[in-house]
């Protein structure tokens, strides 16, 4: 039995990029603690199909397919959502990709691309959320930064760029939004075993750098940040607000 600060028992969340990777194991988290799902993502045969291995383990999950870079899908999922009478507690502005090339290489269509999925869905998302919370007095708001919203690496500028926007447009949303009882805060990833990082974690060089890197000396797994998710979710968060909470084994901490 979970401390009630963190029963998230009557409340929908929607999880962006929730087929797979982290927001699969964001959603698989949120759905254990009680809430009802409402799953993202651009494959909806895909997304059918995670929706059901996760109704199969006897949680309550919908499926919202969209572009996050197509603003009026954005628009009428939320409409079709309001049209069914689901309300949006909680958003976890998760969806985002990966481009890695030098900038010098790098061509202004693939970084507007980047920060067009990585930042600008999270403000056209979290708008639409936050139009109906406000209207409820209440929301949650859990944007998907990274260790690089803080620090840069080498050949992933537009990433970077986007998640220390992110960093900041969860200032920017608690700023707005808190007199309408709306929190809104981060979460930033260390270096976790996903698809997107398959190359890396295939890399000897590089997986021996996240190691030595990391004082826990490992890259981080998916359901590793469910408890962050939770948290932020929940009650237990509720005077908390434009905060970022990094689950990195330490990485951000040290030299
Ligand atoms: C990279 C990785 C990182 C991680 C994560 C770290 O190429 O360096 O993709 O960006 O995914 O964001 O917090």
């Amino acid at each position: 039995m979970s401390h009630p600060l963190f029963d998230l028992t009557g409340k929908t969340a929607l999880i962006t990029g929730s087929s797979r990777g982290l927001g699969r194991a964001f959603a698989e988290g949120l759905a254990q603690a009680g809430a009802r799902i409402v799953l993202n993502g651009v494959n909806a045969e895909r997304l059918e199909a995670a929706a059901q291995e996760m109704r199969d383990q006897g949680f309550d999950v919908l499926t919202a397919p969209f572009d996050v870079a197509d603003e009026a899908a954005i628009v009428a999922a939320f409409e079709a959502l309001d049209a069914q009478g689901i309300d949006v507690d909680i958003l976890v502005n998760n969806a985002g990709i990966q481009f890695r090339k030098p900038m010098l290489e790098l061509d202004t269509a693939d970084w507007r691309r980047v920060i067009e999925i990585n930042l600008t869905a999270a403000f056209v998302v979290g708008r639409e959320a936050a139009k109906r919370m406000a209207k409820r007095g209440r929301g949650k708001v859990i944007n998907i930064g990274s260790l690089t919203s803080e620090l840069a690496r080498a050949t992933v500028a537009p990433y970077t760029v986007a998640k220390g926007g992110i960093k900041m447009l969860t200032k920017a949303m608690a700023a707005e939004w808190g007199e309408a009882g709306i929190q809104s805060n981060a979460i930033g990833p260390g270096y976790m075993v996903t698809d997107m990082n398959e190359a890396l974690i295939e890399n000897p060089e590089f997986d021996a750098w996240v190691k030595g890197r990391t004082p826990m000396r490992r890259w981080g797994l998916p359901e590793e940040l469910a408890g962050t998710c939770i948290y932020l979710a929940s009650d237990a968060s509720n005077y908390v607000s434009g905060q970022i909470i990094y689950a990195d084994g330490g990485m951000i901490s040290v030299l």
